[in-house]
C-alpha cells in the first residue's frame, strides 16, 4: 500500500518529538487511507507497533498506523489491539474507570478522534475534540451532535484599554456557527456595523449590525454567524478615526 510507505517515511525521517507530531497532524487523509480503515475493520484484530525513538536522551514511543512494518534500523514494541481504533485509544479504554467504560459510544468517540487526526480543517478538528471531550465526559452523542454544542464566542474589545479608538483584535476568525461578543471597553461610545458592501452575499447587513451605541464600559453586542466570509465592519462614531475590523468565518 503506497500510502504505508508515505507514513513511515515521514515518522522515521523526524527527529524530534515536536517536529513528528507536526507531520503527523498535517498528513492528508488520503483514498489509501480511507480503504485501509475499512479493511482494517474486517479483519478484526491487527498488530499495532510503537515507535522507539531517542527524544534529548529519552526513549519516547509514537504509535505506528496500524499495520505499518517497524522501520529497518529502528527499536519497535508490539501492541496488539482492535481494529479501526484510533492508537491512542486503546490505552485510554484500558485507563478509564467503569462506569463510564461502559456507557461511553467507543465506536462515536474513535470516530472523532479519527477526525482530529486526519482533517487539516482547524473547524472540524476542534469540532470533533470538542465533541470526543463531551463523549469521554459523559455526555450522549445526541447532545454532542447539536450543531451548538461545538460552538464557541470570540471577544472582541471595543476601544484599547488606554483608550484608542480600535478594535482589540482588529482581525478575528470563528468557525460557522461561532458567536463575536463585543465588549465596550475605553473610549466610547462605539458600536458594531456591518459594511453592506464588503459582508457575504445574502447575509441581511441590518439584521447583523448594531442600531445604537454601547455607553458604558462592560455593555457588550453577541452576533451568530452561520454564513462563510468576509465581514467588514466598523464603529460608527470612529469610522474616521480608522476604527475599523475585519472578521472571517470559515
Ligand atoms: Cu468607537
Amino acid at each position: 500500500m503506497k500510502f504505508q510507505s508515505i507514513a513511515l517515511l515521514g515518522l522515521v525521517s523526524v527527529v524530534s518529538a515536536e517536529n513528528m507530531a507536526l507531520q503527523m497532524t498535517r498528513r492528508d487523509a488520503t483514498e489509501d487511507e480511507k480503504k485501509m480503515t475499512t479493511q482494517d475493520e474486517v479483519l478484526g484484530e491487527v498488530e499495532h507497533y510503537d515507535l522507539e525513538v531517542l527524544v534529548e536522551g529519552r526513549r519516547e514511543l509514537f504509535p505506528l498506523l496500524p499495520g505499518v512494518q517497524c522501520p529497518t534500523g529502528h527499536t519497535c514494541r508490539v501492541r496488539n489491539s482492535p481494529t479501526g481504533i484510533t492508537p491512542m485509544m486503546g490505552s485510554l479504554k484500558n485507563n478509564l474507570k467503569a462506569p463510564l467504560a461502559m456507557s461511553l459510544n467507543w465506536g462515536e468517540f474513535n470516530n472523532n478522534m479519527n477526525t482530529v487526526v486526519v482533517s487539516d480543517n482547524f473547524c472540524t478538528r476542534r469540532s470533533a475534540m470538542a465533541k470526543a471531550a463531551g463523549l469521554a465526559a459523559g455526555l450522549s452523542v445526541a447532545a454532542v451532535s447539536q450543531p451548538a454544542y461545538a460552538a464557541e464566542t470570540k471577544e472582541v474589545l471595543m476601544g484599547t484599554d488606554s483608550g484608542g479608538l480600535k478594535f482589540v483584535p482588529e482581525k478575528t476568525t470563528v468557525c460557522k456557527g461561532d458567536s463575536v461578543k463585543w465588549i465596550n471597553n475605553k473610549g466610547g461610545p462605539h458600536n458594531v456595523v456591518f459594511d453592506e458592501d464588503a459582508i457575504p452575499k445574502g447575509v441581511d447587513q441590518e439584521k447583523i449590525s448594531m442600531d445604537e451605541q454601547l455607553g458604558e464600559e462592560g455593555d457588550t453586542f453577541v452576533m451568530k454567524f452561520d454564513e462563510p466570509g468576509s465581514y467588514d465592519f466598523y464603529c460608527e462614531p470612529h469610522r474616521g478615526a480608522g476604527m475599523n475590523g475585519l472578521l472571517t468565518v470559515v
